[in-house]
């Protein structure tokens, strides 16, 4: 879609899908959301209050008891097929609505979104082989066997990064393992959410299967703190994830947590140069530095140092910032005021700690540029690690340089962080790369590459980067719980 086509008219209102309705909040509210490129106004959408919640957390406990409680789980698995290809059908709308909302380069959110229906597939496939098992039971009168059970309603609470392919994580295993869901995307980006719930709609789920609300952080909280709600799970701040905890402890429920990061990109000075500069950079500047696993401090061996920060910076010179619409653009903005606040003032208090900047730091000024939430992709070198810059996640494309001198140094540092989300390590020896691979405290570790994910490959964080395991099998697990059943075969108990 063209930019004129996506902004040309009023702003677009979608309303909430609960209960397989298509409703505006009870008390009317709206709220809007902005288009970082143009800096204005797009879209709206309700602003979902605790008695919108309440019903979409009762139209999915309704749900449960209803068809889809009774529904095989092979037919569960084609239902979710389909949505698969109504996903693919629509990845272009999908991807256009996203990146207007929160101005991710098009090429990237058409890459994510062209994955989506490989990841809901997986799932469909998973569906019918949740299996239980038969467990010898210590007294012989018994047969005893388990049931992989749904654990019932589940909320998700979703940031602004990677609306639909976070939410994939989360529904696509959620609704395979027979759960029911309420979704409730970021203030910032509700609309391709809305979007993806027509598909919902379209493929033939039952109603309240899959629930929509939008709305702020009073609207997650809501969520969380519902009492139907038995498992939250969420992506976003770590602050915010410890509310959300905090929440889900009032009445037990399970939580699935995915925070911030710091991630060590690690370059030894025995690496292939050229690949390993290409990773830095698309380790931090891709998504605009907006992702949780940017591999926001970079650690280098100290002899590499001056000629990898300097061609970084030659590169970084030619990178093109534009329309996140425009197929050519590489680097979009920041996705809203308040974030590129953020980032700013990061690199002001860099400096007064006493970085330097090498390069950006500043918002462009140039035509076409101007209105938008841009930052410039930015390096700061002479970090020492407990500096902010290298212990707070910032969220934007600021990139911190730290020399190593020993490959024992440059694991200390990696670890000297409350975060442990990811990692990577550019080497050519073999040996030292599994070596410092298996000591990193981190949940996933790329050898001689960066931000590589799958959708069965366990994804999740060490230590204040999270807690559970999205992706997977694991993925599938985190949506079951057991059942034991015994049964007494003799009639000794007659
Ligand atoms: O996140 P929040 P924000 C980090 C990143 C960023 C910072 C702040 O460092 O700069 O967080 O971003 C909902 N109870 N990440 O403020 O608050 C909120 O409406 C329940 C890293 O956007 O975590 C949204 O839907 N829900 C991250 C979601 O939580 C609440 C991605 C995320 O918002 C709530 C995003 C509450 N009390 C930000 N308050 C990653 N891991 O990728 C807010 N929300």
């Amino acid at each position: 879609m063209t930019r004129s086509a996506m902004t040309a008219t009023e702003p677009a209102y979608r309303q909430m899908y609960i209960g397989g309705k298509w409703v505006d909040a009870e008390a009317g509210e709206t709220f809007e959301t902005v288009d970082p490129y143009t800096g204005q106004v797009w879209a709206r959408a309700p602003l979902a209050g605790a008695a919108d919640v309440r019903k979409a957390v009762q139209a999915a406990e309704d749900a449960l008891h209803g068809p889809w409680g009774t529904m095989s789980a092979t037919a569960r698995g084609n239902l979710i097929r389909r949505l698969a290809q109504l996903i693919g059908e629509h990845a272009e709308d999908l991807a256009s609505i996203e990146t207007t909302d929160n101005g991710k380069v098009i090429r990237e959110t058409r890459g994510q979104m062209a994955g989506l229906p490989a990841t809901y597939e997986y799932f469909a496939g998973a569906a019918d082989k949740i299996q239980g098992s038969t467990i010898p039971s210590p007294n012989t009168n018994f047969f005893t066997y388990t049931r992989r059970e749904p654990v019932g309603v589940v909320a998700a609470i979703l940031p602004w990064n990677s609306p639909l392919y976070l939410l994939a994580s989360k529904l696509a295993p959620a609704l395979a393992a027979g759960c029911t869901f309420v979704a409730k995307p970021a203030e910032q980006t509700p609309m391709s959410t809305l979007k993806f719930a027509e598909l919902v709609a379209e493929a033939g789920f039952p109603d309240g299967v899959f629930n929509v609300v939008t709305g702020a952080g009073e609207t997650g909280a809501a969520l969380a703190a519902d009492p139907g709600v038995v498992k939250v799970t969420f992506t976003g701040s770590t602050a915010t994830g410890t509310a959300v905890m905090k929440s889900a402890a009032d009445h037990i429920a399970d939580v699935t947590l995915e925070l911030g990061g710091k991630s060590p990109n690690i370059v030894f000075a025995d690496c292939d140069f050229d690949a390993a500069m290409n990773g830095v950079l698309a380790g931090i500047f891709a998504a605009t530095g907006q992702t949780c696993i940017a591999g926001s401090r970079l650690l280098v061996a100290r002899e590499l140092h001056d000629q990898l920060v300097s061609r970084l910076a030659e590169r970084i010179a030619t990178i093109r910032l534009g329309d996140p619409l425009d197929t050519a653009t590489e680097v979009g903005p920041i996705a809203f005021a308040e974030q590129l606040d953020k980032v700013r003032s990061y690199v002001d208090i860099g400096v007064r700690d006493g970085a330097t900047l090498v390069c950006g730091g500043t918002r462009p000024e140039s035509e076409g540029l101007r209105q938008g939430y841009f930052f410039e992709p930015t390096i700061l070198t002479g970090v020492r690690n407990d500096m902010r810059v290298a212990r707070e996640e910032i969220f934007g494309p600021v990139l911190s340089v730290i020399p190593f001198d020993t490959e024992d140094e440059a694991v200390r540092i990696a670890n000297d962080t409350t975060y442990g989300l990811a990692a990577a390590v550019w080497t050519r020896d073999v040996q030292r790369a599994h070596r410092v691979a298996h000591v990193l405290n981190a949940g996933s570790v790329w050898i001689n590459s960066y931000r590589v994910l799958a959708y069965n490959v366990p994804y999740g964080g060490y230590r204040q980067s999270g807690i559970g395991r999205e992706n997977g099998l694991e993925g599938l697990d985190a949506y079951l719980q057991t059942k034991s059943v015994w049964v007494e075969l003799t009639g000794a108990s007659r």
